[in-house]
């Protein structure tokens, strides 16, 4: 995919009403901190157009990215982040599932998981949402760089198991620091939302 433009369109916060957007959309979940808006701005070629943090929180919207007036990528608010009032957790966790539920141009939902770390209830439960919900399922292993080879090996092995992914379904191991990854996460992206697009 070569980035012609990227523009941060719409914002969507707790209160606001969904957007009726025109183009389809790619959105990226998983839990706070796993990497997802770092994993943005390396598929944009941006160094922090989305707001990264080292504290778990930071997305607290959800924002829509034009790419080439082609595809939406979705940033979306972490789940499963322990640090926050229940009351703002859970309108968090409102927010996503009625994003999830009510976008009718949503394509694709990418799952993103710390590749150190072994998939949480959370997470298993996200998996099987977007299944149940006819979604191809795609797993991004997040910071690749904090492994040796044969650890990332053994940890993407650890990953399928805990999700019972079947051999078809993709694990990228991605690394925000080497950008290792980032175009198989693009591939994906062309095979599955823009080839879709450009056959209807
Ligand atoms: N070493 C390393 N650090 C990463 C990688 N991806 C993200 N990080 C770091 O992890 C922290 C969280 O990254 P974010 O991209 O803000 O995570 P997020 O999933 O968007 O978090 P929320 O918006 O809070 O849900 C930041 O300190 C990033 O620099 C990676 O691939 N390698
Ligand atoms: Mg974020």
């Amino acid at each position: 995919m070569v980035i012609r433009k990227v523009d941060l369109e719409i914002v969507c916060g707790v209160t606001s009403s969904m957007p009726e957007t025109k183009l389809p959309e790619v959105a990226f979940a998983g839990k706070s901190n796993v990497g997802k808006s770092s994993l943005i701005n390396g598929l944009m070629n941006r160094k922090a157009y989305a707001k990264v943090s080292q504290k778990p929180g930071k997305t607290q919207t959800i924002n829509y990215y034009n790419i080439n007036d082609e595809v939406y990528i979705v940033d979306l608010p972490g789940y499963g982040f322990a640090n926050v009032s229940p009351a703002v957790k859970a309108s968090w966790g409102k927010m996503i599932e009625r994003y999830l539920r009510l976008s009718p141009q949503l394509r694709m939902i990418f799952l993103l998981v710390d590749i150190r770390h072994e998939p949480s209830a959370n997470d298993v439960q996200m998996y099987n949402w977007i299944v149940d919900n006819g979604f191809y399922p795609a797993i991004i292993a997040t910071k690749l760089d904090k492994l040796s080879r044969s650890q990332a090996k053994a940890s993407i092995a650890r990953i399928r198991k805990k999700l019972q992914l079947g051999e078809e379904t993709p694990v990228v191991a991605y690394s925000a620091l080497t950008k290792a990854g980032r175009d198989d996460v693009w591939s994906l992206i062309e095979q599955y939302v823009l080839a879709a697009e450009e056959e209807s």
